[in-house]
């Protein structure tokens, strides 16, 4: 039987950081589903639809990563699609709090989906979509932290 992840998150842009755990997550696992939700938390600058491309832009040259977008409870998302792992990855020691929250109530959910952490490059380690929208929004330079689709991307959305 294959072995089936979901990374999962916003995406909002996706960063090198987000790149590098499914990358890893990819070597791991047979199939990995990157799932695109929208964060109720978060207001988006890209759409589903323009996130989705991006990500499939940036991982097409990984045989086993499909981009999906879903609405609706993650758990939900990975019964319909086999997966028995949710990959997140780690930055930092202030990741820790919210990843435990998400962690065990998606145990509650489904305690047959384990919540997998992989601990980013350190590299990567002070990227987020954040930050580089943020950046970018004043017109500073972001090639080190998404790659070349998305910084053209990110220039053409606040050029207006
Ligand atoms: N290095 C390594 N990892 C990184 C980096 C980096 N520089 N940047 C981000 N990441 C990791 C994050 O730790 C995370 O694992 C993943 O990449 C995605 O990050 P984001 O910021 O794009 O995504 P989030 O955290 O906003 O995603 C939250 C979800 C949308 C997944 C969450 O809200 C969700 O599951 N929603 C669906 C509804 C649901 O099921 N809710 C109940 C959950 S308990």
């Amino acid at each position: 039987t294959k072995r089936i992840a979901v990374c999962s998150g916003s995406f909002d842009p996706i960063t090198y950081g987000h790149m590098d755990i499914i990358e890893r997550a990819s070597r791991v696992f047979d199939i990995v589903y990157v799932c695109v939700s929208t964060n109720a938390n978060k207001t988006g600058l890209f759409t589903p639809e323009e996130r989705i491309e991006l990500i499939e832009e940036t991982m097409k040259t990984i045989d086993n990563v499909e981009v999906k977008m879903f609405d609706g409870l993650l758990i939900d998302f990975c019964n319909k699609v086999g997966a028995t792992a949710i990959v997140r990855g780690l930055r930092a020691v202030s990741d820790f709090e919210y990843e435990m929250q998400m962690a065990s109530m998606n145990r509650k959910l489904n305690d047959n989906v384990e919540t997998m952490f992989i601990m980013t490059n350190n590299k990567y380690s002070f990227i987020s979509s954040s930050i580089a929208k943020d950046v970018a929004r004043h017109g500073g330079k972001v090639s080190d932290v998404v790659p070349p689709n998305v910084e053209n991307a990110l220039k053409e959305k606040f050029k207006k």
